[in-house]
């Protein structure tokens, strides 16, 4: 899996929820056969990973205890495993990664960058697997509570790369982190938007990173009807889409999505045009520009793509903040 993060961009995960609760996808795969199907579908459609998560960080989410957790997942993962794909497992509890693992799982997606369970870097360590560290404050039920910032892309770049450095003292591998904005965990549609504008600051760290904007609320807000309802989960593809195309372009690694195939053509696209890059802005919004310090990056500089391509002009950078606050 070491070449999985070390991929050429972009990478295209799949999300596959085993919960009743999820906001997108929540219910509709906890039959095993119904999971695995799906599992093997998204690979069919592109994905190089298929995220297998068995409990909702939706906002407010209450938590379900390990034992559920690990009986929700676990066979889906056995299954997938078993017919040749690709899983990550989407946890906060080294006991279900370590299950999965064993499981023949290859990636540990942690949204709480393990900072919710001290034993997750030994786990992580021990298996010499990929970690995806993400952004995150707390657990579901607080975080909207947590959605304080002085400048959002800088508090994140510096919180990920205290990350990067417990995991690297931990013992993990340079060569196996991936790191990731969180967007809508402990953040406002607002952050959200900033992060995104702002992404080039964050790919400076120098990991491979992974953007989760699939079907958020804050998609959902930005494309409200008159009556200023969200739109629901089912209308924000297109959204969904230009998020990943955005991202990639600005330098992410990838990119975690519900519908795999629309993302993946998307993609597609971008490569034959000669993969453009948008360059890092010159003039950051809340007037940060780019972060010149040094960056986390494993020795050696980025493993992943450093652009190739024809540079596209800086993209818009302003604007968003205000769009309206939510969760995701
Ligand atoms: N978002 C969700 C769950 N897991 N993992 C990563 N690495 N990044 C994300 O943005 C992310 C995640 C949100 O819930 P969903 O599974 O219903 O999309």
């Amino acid at each position: 899996m070491t070449d999985l993060v070390r991929a050429q961009a972009p990478v295209v995960m799949g999300v596959l929820n085993v919960t009743p609760d999820s906001f997108s996808d929540g219910g509709l795969y906890s039959d095993l056969d119904a999971a695995v199907a799906h599992g093997v579908r998204l690979r069919a459609e592109g994905a190089r990973l298929v995220d297998v998560g068995g409990e909702s960080t939706r906002p407010g989410a209450d938590r379900v205890d390990a034992d559920t957790e690990t009986a929700r997942v676990l066979p889906v993962v056995r299954e997938l495993a078993a017919a040749g794909v690709a899983v990550s497992i989407d946890t906060t509890r080294a006991s279900v990664a370590e299950a999965a693992l064993a499981a023949g799982a290859a990636v540990v997606n942690d949204v709480s960058g393990g900072l919710a369970d001290p034993d997750m870097a030994r786990v992580v360590r021990d298996a010499g697997c990929p970690w995806v560290l993400m952004h995150w404050r707390g657990h579901s039920r607080g975080m909207g509570d947590l959605a304080s910032y002085t400048d959002v892309v800088a508090d994140v770049r510096a919180e990920l790369g205290r990350r990067i450095d417990e995991a690297l003292a931990a013992g993990v591998a340079a060569d196996r982190i991936v790191v990731d904005p969180g967007l809508g965990f402990a953040k406002t549609a607002a952050h959200n938007w900033e992060l995104s504008a702002r992404l080039p600051e964050l790919v400076e760290l120098g990991f491979p990173l992974l953007f989760g904007a699939s079907r958020k609320s804050y998609l959902g807000r930005l494309l409200a009807g008159p009556d200023g309802a969200p739109r629901p989960t089912a209308g924000r593809e297109a959204a969904t889409v230009a998020t990943s195309l955005l991202a990639v372009a600005a330098g992410a690694w990838g990119v975690r999505v519900h519908d795999v195939r629309a993302t993946a053509d998307a993609l597609a696209v971008w490569a034959a045009t000669g993969r453009p890059r948008l360059a890092a802005p010159t003039t950051g919004t809340a007037g940060t520009g780019p972060r010149t310090g040094p960056a986390h990056g494993p020795a050696g500089g980025p493993a992943h793509g450093a652009g190739g391509g024809r540079p596209a002009g800086a993209g818009e950078t302003a604007g968003h903040a205000g769009r309206g606050e939510g969760a995701r």
